[in-house]
């Protein structure tokens, strides 16, 4: 009787033990996944992560935690898409324009199509990312995308001609770097992070880009000018492993989609003013000078960017993509987001 006794308790130990640490759900505890970014915490790509963190932890209730790996200490700027796919980190937050040929479809919002500011640009960015689901993307979920806002010149010398910038080494990526190239610049291609030290090094003499860095990377201290001239968009997307993604309990999956957009216009909507912000403070504590470009000179400037999107169409008809109808989404999408 008694060896009968202690049978059926191991048996039911047995069953208790493997209930607990088999069967996924039962006192698992929370969901963790990881959240890989390439930049500093203090910069725009890592504070709409932390809040995206934020508002994914009070929407489930807890039930998931995101670990935020900001600065590259998961994955850097050109290996975020490729270690997302491997499961390195569950998230990834990446700068299309540093694989041009990569995405194709969504650096089309860096060409100079008059992109207004980043909360436009983002729902842009967005809608057209919905409508043509590029091939890119494929392997991973897309949680969210946005842009920055339109690039401006920041620089050591100033900038206020043509002649004034012919043959400077500015830095830019992407599409960006295809306008300094038109305005006969020497564009010098590298992510954002690598360039607080390409400027101490006088590798470049400035860079092209959204204002927010002025504050963010501290440039308002070796960049003194800054030209107006308010082109292109940088895009960026959020994305997640297929396999995590797909073993999300439904509930969560919900709360992940519903934050699409309203990321996008939130980050859109904190780029633009933090840009402000930037300005506000290069201009009076780094003593920046602001450098508008006379209307005639700003003619010239445009002029030069006339081909760049006829090109753009005619390379990626080329490559059997809808050019055409990309870039007149985009400008369309723009006109309306904009109230036009
Ligand atoms: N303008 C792009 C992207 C960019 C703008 N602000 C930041 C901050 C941190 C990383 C990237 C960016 C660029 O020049 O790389």
């Amino acid at each position: 009787m008694k060896r009968i006794g202690l049978v059926t308790l191991a048996a039911v130990m047995a069953i208790f033990l493997l209930t607990v640490f088999h069967c996924p759900g039962a006192n698992a505890g929370p969901i963790k996944l990881s959240y890989a970014n390439f930049p500093p915490a203090p910069t725009f790509p890592c504070v709409q992560m932390e809040r995206w963190k934020k508002e994914v932890e009070k929407r489930t209730g807890g039930k998931v935690l995101i670990n935020t790996f900001p600065g590259g200490t998961l994955l850097g700027a050109k290996n975020m898409m490729d270690g997302v796919i491997a499961g390195q980190a569950d998230i990834g937050c990446l700068c299309m324009a540093y694989q041009p040929g990569r995405f194709v479809i969504t650096n089309a919002t860096s060409l100079p199509l008059g992109i207004p500011n980043s909360l436009v640009g983002s729902l842009v960015l967005w809608d057209l990312y919905k409508k043509y689901k590029p091939k890119a993307f494929a392997k991973v979920k897309v949680l969210t995308m946005f842009t920055t806002a339109p690039s401006n010149i920041m620089s050591k010398i100033p900038i206020a001609s043509l002649e004034d910038i012919k043959g400077v080494d500015l830095r830019a990526s992407g599409g960006a770097a295809q306008i300094l190239k038109a305005w006969g610049a020497n564009p010098v291609g590298m992510p954002m992070p690598a360039t607080p030290e390409a400027l101490q090094k006088g590798v470049v003499k400035g860079l092209f880009s959204s204002l927010d860095v002025m504050k963010d990377f501290k440039f308002a201290e070796m960049c003194k000018y800054v030209t107006l001239t308010n082109t292109v968009v940088y895009p960026f997307a959020v994305v997640m492993n297929m396999d995590k993604w797909n073993s999300l309990p439904k509930d969560v999956q919900k709360v992940f989609e519903e934050l699409g957009t309203q990321q996008a216009a939130w980050t859109g909507t904190y780029m633009d003013n933090h840009v402000r912000k930037a300005m506000n403070w290069s201009k009076r504590k780094q003593g920046v000078k602001v450098i508008r470009l006379k209307k005639a000179e700003k003619q010239r400037w445009d002029k030069l960017l006339e081909p760049i999107t006829s090109k753009w169409i005619a390379s990626a008809e080329k490559k059997g993509l809808p050019g055409k109808s990309i870039v007149q989404d985009i400008k369309n999408f723009t006109a309306m987001y904009s109230g036009k």
